[in-house]
């Protein structure tokens, strides 16, 4: 056994099951012994489509996502995949084959490209360490939640592992019988980025450390410091401005995507509102006081409701211009509160009244707790009626505690008395932000289908919102929709309903256009039981056409919808409305149902609502091909949320 193979096999001893990428000489042998030992192998047509795929996979399945990628330009390809999953802290292990030597034409610092993304470069320095530096680049994605390159330089790959590395356990990757890896560094920074440091510039390339990590000073490796239990001052602080909030909202991110029953435990206590960032959309998806997504795809509803929160919690959120609005969603008087695994995430993009660090579950855990033990003294007091139909604000009794007393909801709307809404039947008077009237309205209002709007199709184009609303309806609800980027992308992100967390994969942290459809195919392979939906723009599309073949060849039964306004048109509106020359951002017309026929797939053009009949043929016969909907959409004018994008830029 070499060390290329000892790789491979360590790797499907700690549970990996499934592996993507592009195969090039360096990584062969590597990839075969993944193979060896059971992993399915996904080829993928580009490595920037491998890369998003497995991290789309790692995101939706709960996993550690595994790339396999030829040294040089296969690393290079990969990039801007790598970059979203790194951004994204998604547990990812890039295996690169890479050459030491400057002259080699594949030559490249590959742990500077790493670097430079916010991936951690390690590299498999020699046969006697590569199994235990395998599995601590394993357990420094999983549990540090990284993305990590780990360089398996071509000289080292060859070389004879002495002995058969044991199947490594995944409670113990260092206990492993193999001597524990040298410092791959001596790299100064206990972050990353990491600068590489001229002192460790190696003598000999196969122990080259240049640009690479040692691994204990990685946040989330073992033996680096930190812990994910949050300080109880720091829980009793945020209990205390729970206990007092009257109309509390959480905005739950990426961190709280395994929280959600805490935060509902939590919620219900206090009262509060739910809502995600876009990440995290569904995550609530059942409960009556579910908002959905916060920020610039939030409904009218949802827009009133957190700007009338007294404390917004951002809970694994970073609360960032586009959850927030720009800010804008936060009210005058609202307490701003994040709680965040990571110290640096706190306050990073905007002030705060409170930080907690700590795990969400934890925290939020440890506050309900206490809120029990506090008794009413820390709960807000039920909302009484005042029979006018109206509501006051809480007044103290001076005691420590409140009074019984009539809440301001903040929305100028007179709460209905129970059982007369049909909408809020059943639904409990929660205390805090929650009445009868607003599950009502939630239930009435919420949903960006219930807002009216002016069909703006005809002439041979859908409008988008129609198209998106005929699919909801048509689509089985047990389905994971992925979304690429372009003006068209709030249409599918908040007409397309989900049944939870998982069914929404957003690969948006780096803004790239062309990942949605291998978003979809990582997706898709992550959740065989649910249909994918893949919504790109033409752009994207184009961008990403090539792994149009790789869906066809694994027999997923996806259906990909192409919003087709013939351009760019998150820059044609951006610009536009100024006067500017559009020709470096408009196309001529292109028949992208003709491509997706020549890849294998089955393809509808749709152009108003009657076309829509083919989509309910196919959803009801076999499936054995994918279904592309090309949909000709009308274009006069951005959409509702590009706007706030225009003011980040
Ligand atoms: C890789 C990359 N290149 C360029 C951009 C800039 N950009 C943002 S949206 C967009 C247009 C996308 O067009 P399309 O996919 O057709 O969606 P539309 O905006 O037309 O709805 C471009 C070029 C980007 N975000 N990412
Ligand atoms: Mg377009």
């Amino acid at each position: 056994m070499n060390v290329a193979e000892a790789v491979g096999r360590v790797l499907a001893s700690l549970g990996v099951d499934t592996a993507f990428g592009v195969v090039g000489s360096g990584n062969f042998h590597v990839t075969n012994a993944l193979i060896e030992h059971g992993v399915r192998f996904v080829a993928a047509r580009h490595e920037g489509g491998a890369a998003t795929m497995a991290d789309a996979y790692a995101r939706t399945g709960g996993r550690v996502g595994v790339l396999s990628v030829h040294q040089g330009p296969g690393l290079t390809n990969a990039m801007t995949g790598i970059t979203e999953a790194a951004k994204s802290r998604t547990p990812l292990i890039v295996l690169a084959a890479e050459v030491t030597e400057p002259r080699s034409n594949f030559f490249v610092d590959q742990a500077a490209l790493a670097t430079a993304v916010g991936a951690v470069p390690l590299r498999i320095t020699s046969a006697e360490t590569a199994a235990a530096q395998t599995a601590q680049a394993f357990h420094l994605a999983r549990d540090g939640r990284r993305t990590v390159l780990l360089n398996l330089p071509l000289e080292v790959q060859s070389r004879p592992v002495p002995t058969p590395p044991a199947p490594v356990s995944l409670a113990s990757p260092v206990s492993l019988t193999s001597p524990p890896p040298a410092p791959i560094s001596q790299a100064s920074s206990p972050s990353v980025p990491v600068s590489p440091s001229p002192s460790s510039v190696p003598a000999s390339p196969a122990s080259a450390p240049s640009g690479h990590v040692a691994l204990a000073s990685v946040p989330g490796s073992p033996g680096s410091p930190g812990s994910s239990e949050p300080e109880a001052r720091e829980v009793a602080r945020l209990a205390e401005l729970l206990g007092a909030a009257r109309r509390p909202v959480f905005v739950a991110g990426r961190g709280a995507r395994a929280a959600k029953q805490e935060l509902e435990e939590l919620a219900e206590r206090i009262g509060a509102l739910l809502a995600t960032s876009a990440v995290a959309k569904g995550l609530f998806r059942g409960s009556p006081w579910d908002l959905d997504v916060s920020g610039g795809f939030a409904s009218p509803l949802t827009a009133e409701l957190v700007r009338g929160a007294d404390v917004i919690v951002g809970w694994g959120c970073a609360l960032n211009m586009w959850t927030m609005r720009q800010g804008t969603l936060i009210g005058p008087e609202a307490k701003v509160v994040q709680v965040d695994l990571d110290a640096d995430a706190l306050g990073a993009h905007r002030p705060i009244h409170l930080g907690v660090v700590g795990d969400v579950a934890l925290t939020a855990r440890s506050v309900t707790a206490l809120l029990a033990e506090g008794g009413d003294d820390l709960r807000p007091a039920p909302a009484v009626r005042d029979g006018s139909g109206g509501e006051a604000p809480a007044v103290r009794d001076g005691s420590g505690g409140e009074a019984p007393a009539v809440r301001d909801n903040g929305l100028g709307e007179p709460d209905v008395p129970d059982g007369s809404d049909p909408g809020a039947r059943g639904v409990p008077e929660g205390g805090g932000y929650r009445s009868v009237g607003l599950a009502g309205r939630i239930a009435r209002e919420n949903r960006w289908r219930d807002v009216p709007y002016d069909d703006e199709g005809g002439e041979g184009r859908i409008d988008p919102r129609t198209l998106t609303i005929e699919l909801d309806d048509l689509l089985p609800a047990e389905r994971v929709v992925s979304v690429d980027s372009g003006n068209f992308m709030g249409y599918p992100s908040m007409f397309l309903d989900v049944p939870d967390e998982r069914g929404f994969c957003f690969t948006q942290a780096f803004q790239s256009i062309g990942l949605g459809l291998a978003t979809a195919i990582g997706a898709a392979l992550a959740q065989p039981d649910r249909l994918a939906v893949a919504a790109l723009g033409d752009g994207g599309a184009l961008m990403g056409v090539a792994e149009l073949e790789t869906v066809v060849r694994l027999g997923l039964a996806m259906v990909i919808v192409v919003y087709d306004d013939e351009g760019y048109g998150a820059e044609v509106h951006h610009f536009g409305p100024d006067g500017h020359s559009l020709d470096t951002v408009t196309f001529p017309p292109v028949d992208i149902a003709a491509i997706a026929r020549g890849f294998g797939c089955e393809a509808v053009t749709v152009r108003d609502r009657a076309d829509l009949a083919a989509v309910a043929g196919w959803l009801d016969g076999p499936r054995r091909r994918p279904l592309l909907i090309h949909a000709k959409v009308s274009g006069a004018r951005g959409s509702w949320w590009l706007e706030e994008a225009f003011r980040g830029h």
